[in-house]
């Protein structure tokens, strides 16, 4: 047995662990990681535990530091669905300076200085108590005992984000030596790809590794088109000029493929046989066309919700928690793989509603999410009020016929108001 068929993405190894919880998501410029465990199991750790799980251990940024109403929200929307009676570490203490709250990203958390969301009396520092919790009965801050055994909350920045995090390889049995074309159909039937090796710290990550052995040779997913270009297996065309060929083309018979040798790329005869590597992706890099949230009745929405991942991921949006309908009229969901367009037709007061995307694919361990709330004003209703012309519309509500969550709060559009104040 190689060495190397260890190498297996950690991330990877925790979700397998039975009784516990992680959850993704992406918002505000952040990918957030929600880890915790049943009872003691898991990922409930005290809160020097946390921290060092985040940086290190799933590398994932730090405890999150809750600096704006966005972020809060963010954190809410990934604990909500997890139970009311939660309590969860982030990250923050006054462990350097008693009373003094500070996060873990070196901005203040103390009460007048930026965002703040303490409970009443919070933080009291009851039984010399100094880090911070989350908790989820009142979507408040707490000061709390650093030794209990909490699930917590990892934040890191979107554009730190590496395919990497998410990638999983496999290497083929060493002594099951095949052909491109065998290794090609092995990989797919675990709904995988052979490894396309389109950034440097992949390359380096496997080269590292291979270099443990001398001479095995491996499968990778790029071949000779054609038309005699080199192209990965996601259409891609590889860069020759990044690696150094050890063979020149011109000596190699029949269809070439490329390896990874000992000292880097090679081109082989895609008869030969070889080991092989395998790949694949978890869903990540949810992305939203757009981040809009305010709209008017009788106007067309129409939002993207795009990821990543191999295979490409089902992407959904959901409203309600229920899936978008892809049959209806007036709001509905149009999706391919990797992709889902949310379409709101005229839009009107009761499409204001929290809409979720999620992505999964065969491999996905967790659950993986964007939203955005959507509000829709009021505004031809005002135009109505003030005697002109309002384009046709299915959407001519008063506000007392709509019903909306107690959550959802309409405020009046600003530009609606001047207008008002104009015609006067
Ligand atoms: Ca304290
Ligand atoms: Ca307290």
């Amino acid at each position: 047995m190689l060495n190397f068929g260890y190498f297996i993405c950690l991330l990877f190894i925790v979700r397998e662990v039975s009784g516990s919880i992680h959850a993704t998501q992406y918002g505000n410029g952040y990918f957030y990681n929600f880890f915790a465990g049943d009872g003691k199991k898991g990922d409930n750790e005290p809160w020097w535990d946390a921290s060092y799980k985040c940086t290190t251990y799933y590398q994932v940024g730090l405890l999150v530091s809750i600096t704006s109403v966005g972020i809060q929200n963010d954190v809410w929307e990934l604990l909500d669905s997890y139970g009311s009676d939660r309590v969860t570490y982030i990250g923050m203490s006054d462990r350097e300076k008693e009373g003094l709250w500070t996060w873990v990203n070196g901005q203040s958390a103390m009460k007048g200085q930026g965002y703040t969301n303490w409970g009443g009396s919070e933080p009291n520092n009851y039984n010399n108590e100094d880090c911070g919790c989350f908790k989820s009965s009142t979507q408040q801050w707490n000061d709390e005992d650093c030794d209990h055994f909490y699930g917590f909350v990892c934040q890191q920045a979107q554009s730190r984000i590496t395919p990497e995090q998410f990638t999983t390889l496999t290497f083929g049995a060493a002594n099951s030596r095949i052909s491109y074309e065998k290794a090609h159909h092995k990989c797919i039937e675990t709904d995988s790809r052979l490894v396309v090796i389109t950034r440097d710290e992949l390359f380096q990550k496997i080269q590292n590794d291979a270099n443990r052995s001398s001479s095995i040779k491996y499968w990778i997913g790029a071949r000779q088109s054609s038309i005699g270009k080199f192209t990965w297996n996601n259409g891609e065309e590889v860069d020759l000029s990044k690696f150094s060929l050890a063979d020149k083309l011109s000596d190699i018979k029949g269809q070439k493929c490329l390896a990874l040798g000992n000292n880097g790329l090679e081109v082989h005869s895609c008869d030969e046989n070889l080991d092989y590597i395998c790949e694949y992706v978890v869903p990540w890099d949810l992305k939203k066309s757009q981040e809009r949230s305010d709209y008017m009745v009788g106007e067309d929405i129409e939002i993207d919700c795009t990821a990543t991942g191999y295979p490409l991921p089902n992407v959904t949006w959901h409203r309600d928690r229920h899936p978008v309908p892809s049959n209806t009229d007036d709001v509905f969901q149009t999706a391919v793989l990797g992709k889902s367009t949310l379409r709101i037709k005229n839009a009107n007061l009761r499409d204001t509603n929290r809409y979720r995307c999620f992505a999964e694919n065969v491999h996905t361990k967790a659950e993986t999410k964007a939203y955005l709330d959507i509000r829709v004003h009021p505004h031809e209703l005002t135009r109505i009020v003030d005697g002109k012309n309002s384009p046709a519309s299915r959407n001519l509500y008063s506000s007392d016929e709509i019903s909306l969550p107690s959550d959802q709060v309409i405020q009046p559009h600003e530009h609606t108001a001047g207008e008002t104040d104009n015609s006067k």
